[in-house]
């Protein structure tokens, strides 16, 4: 749900007008629209790169998930692996186009370190993922777009510590 459905159904189960607050909130999200959107934009059509080049940072820092015995060993969970990269920068691109971590939470936070703990995924080579993707995708963006995506990453991340 965006800031805006929220509010109103907040509001409206109430029977009351939107806060200054709710209006406040609401006002930024606006402002910051076209920002949110734009950055979206490019990280949408950069994913594959991002991911793959991600993922080669991810493996020269953790040669042990792809190596025999590792989570991620062989063709197919080293495909599995990039594909979870792949759903965390598409769960990141909801987020900033909700302005909100919520929808990120709701479908990729929620219960993953049970979900890890149980494939024999080690969590914080999944984080170090993350941290790769931020770094590229941030490399395609300037100034405050940069900074607007690095906290939705930053969100995943400390989520996964
Ligand atoms: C959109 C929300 C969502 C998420 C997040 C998700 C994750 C997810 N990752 C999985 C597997 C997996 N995930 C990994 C990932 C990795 N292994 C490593 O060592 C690396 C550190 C890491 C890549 C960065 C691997 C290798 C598997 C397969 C494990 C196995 O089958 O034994 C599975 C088990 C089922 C399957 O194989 O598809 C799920 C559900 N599914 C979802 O629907």
């Amino acid at each position: 749900m965006s800031i805006v459905t929220k509010s109103i159904v907040n509001a409206d189960a109430e029977a009351r007008y939107l806060s200054p607050g709710e209006l406040d909130r609401i006002k930024s999200f606006v402002t910051t629209g076209e920002r949110r959107v734009r950055v979206a934009e490019t990280m949408t059509s950069a994913r594959e790169r991002i991911i793959k080049e991600a993922g080669n940072q991810l493996f020269q820092k953790r040669p042990d998930v792809v190596s025999p015995g590792g989570n991620a060993y062989g063709e197919e969970m080293t495909a599995t692996c990039l594909r979870d990269l792949d759903y965390y920068l598409r769960l990141i691109t909801y987020g900033i186009v909700a302005g909100d971590v919520t929808p990120i939470e709701e479908i990729g936070i929620v219960g993953v370190r049970e979900m890890y703990k149980s494939l024999g995924t080690p969590i914080e080579a999944v984080a170090e993922g993350i941290r790769a993707m931020k770094g590229v995708a941030t490399s395609l963006l300037s100034g405050e777009d940069a900074s607007e995506a690095g906290a939705y990453f930053d969100y995943v991340i400390g989520a996964m510590q």
